[in-house]
């Protein structure tokens, strides 16, 4: 595999564990404002980027490549209100998609045909991770930030399961 794109694959690994990170420090902050059914949408997105940055792990090292296990940052774990985490997760799913695309782009231009089959997996993620963020964001503006609105919607948001 080419370094540059062995390189750009290997701080994907540790963008998709701080997006496990950046998920959790969201759900904590659902968690103290007593919205349990959005704490456990976020527990289960922060798992989901926890096989993100595994598949792609296992990935390098199928290749024969070696894997780095860089420092995480810390992460916010406090809101202005539900809106705000919310569109933070929105936000971070933007950039995590161009990080995607740059990984692409690099794996295109050394025609490394392997690793585009492996990213075409990512690129249909990121499309659903942000329809579902862009939803939860519409949803809280729909209904307002105020607890008593956001009572059916964490209903709602509980019932994910993966
Ligand atoms: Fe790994 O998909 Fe979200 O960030």
């Amino acid at each position: 595999m080419n370094k540059k794109v062995a390189e750009l694959l290997n701080a994907q690994v540790n963008k998709e564990f701080f997006s496990a990170y950046l998920y959790l420090g969201i759900s904590k902050y659902y968690a103290k404002q007593d919205l349990p059914g959005f704490a456990s949408w976020y527990k289960v997105q922060a798992e989901e980027e926890q096989e993100h940055a595994m598949k792609i792990y296992d990935y390098l090292l199928d290749q024969d490549e070696d894997v780095t296990l860089d420092k995480i940052a810390a992460v916010k774990v406090d809101f202005k209100d539900a809106l705000e985490a919310a569109k933070e997760a929105d936000k971070h799913e933007h950039y995590i998609t161009g990080e995607i695309n740059k990984i692409m782009d690099a794996a295109v231009e050394d025609k490394d045909y392997r690793t585009q089959l492996f990213l075409n997996w990512f690129i249909s993620e990121q499309d659903e991770e942000e329809r579902n963020s862009k939803e939860v964001v519409a949803k809280i503006e729909l209904l307002g930030t105020e607890k008593k609105n956001l009572y059916l919607l964490d209903k709602e948001m509980g019932s994910r399961k993966g």
